[in-house]
């Protein structure tokens, strides 16, 4: 994923609502309604940093979706929806700031899941531990503001379950996760408790490959691509915007809701 230009002087709220311009209705409304309720105009990711063309690029490849990805990435009461198991892309993509053999190898057997923050209960997670967590899958799709997108199936533990179980304080803003390679993400408490908001163990039916994540990442099917980390080590819940790995270089940590 590439670094994008910030301009200054753009007046970015114009931008983007002419950007929004482009999309067919009812996503452009949608979307125009979802910025003024949100009382931001950083709605989706990137757009409050980039130049036309590319706020233009995200917001075309977001309306070629059906109404429903359209609504979850707009509203996060809203649930993203599922797909069945023949819709799942083959060869689902690898995407990270550096190339696939460059993915860092965790140890599954030294692992342990870091806690901080507002918690009552810091203690590490193993590996082992988090499998016995209750589990689901999902078949959702992914979408990256680089201008893909694919459906994946995930198996793991609501985040939200992991949360009650450790005495998260869940009134706290945010949760802020980092990974095993230094990529970090911070996300809001509403998304961190969505229903979808998965803590992912496995890919299709194997454990989460090394690229794909390994030993857990956090799927997050209400937002963007870049908002769903990979190989997390630590798990942070905290009042302060901790930004994170794209953030720190422009993006907005809402991306998509
Ligand atoms: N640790 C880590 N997580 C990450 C990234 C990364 O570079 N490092 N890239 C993000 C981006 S931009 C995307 S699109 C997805 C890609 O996930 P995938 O390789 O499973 O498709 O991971 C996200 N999470
Ligand atoms: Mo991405």
């Amino acid at each position: 994923m590439r670094k994008f230009r910030l301009i200054p002087g753009v007046d970015k709220t114009l931008l983007i609502k002419d950007a929004a311009k482009l999309m067919p209705d009812p996503a452009r409304r949608q979307f125009l309604r979802g910025a003024a309720s949100l009382g931001a105009l950083t709605l989706l990711t990137g757009c409050d940093i980039v130049d036309g063309p590319t706020a233009e690029r995200v917001l075309r490849k977001i309306s070629e979706f059906n109404d429903g990805v359209q609504a979850a990435l707009f509203n996060p009461n809203t649930l993203a929806p599922t797909y069945p198991e023949s819709a799942i892309t083959p060869d689902f993509p690898f995407n990270a700031y550096y190339g696939e053999d460059e993915a860092p190898v965790v140890n599954g057997e030294t692992y342990k899941l870091e806690i901080g923050g507002l918690v009552e209960n810091k203690t590490p997670w193993t590996l082992e531990d988090l499998y016995k967590l209750p589990q689901e899958r999902q078949i959702t799709r992914h979408i990256c503001v680089e201008g893909w997108s694919a459906i994946g199936s995930w198996t793991g533990a609501r985040l939200s379950d992991f949360l009650k179980r450790i005495g998260a304080d869940t009134s706290a803003k945010y949760v802020w996760f980092r990974c095993a390679e230094g990529y970090s993400n911070t996300i809001d408490m509403p998304t961190a408790l969505h229903p979808q908001t998965q803590m992912t163990f496995k890919y299709g039916n194997e454990i989460l490959p090394v690229k794909y994540g390994y030993p857990m990442k956090i799927r997050i099917p209400t937002k963007l691509g870049f908002k769903n980390p990979k190989h997390v080590v630590s798990l942070h819940v905290t009042n302060k915007d901790m930004g994170g790995y794209w953030e720190d270089q422009g993006y907005n940590w809402f991306s998509g809701s």
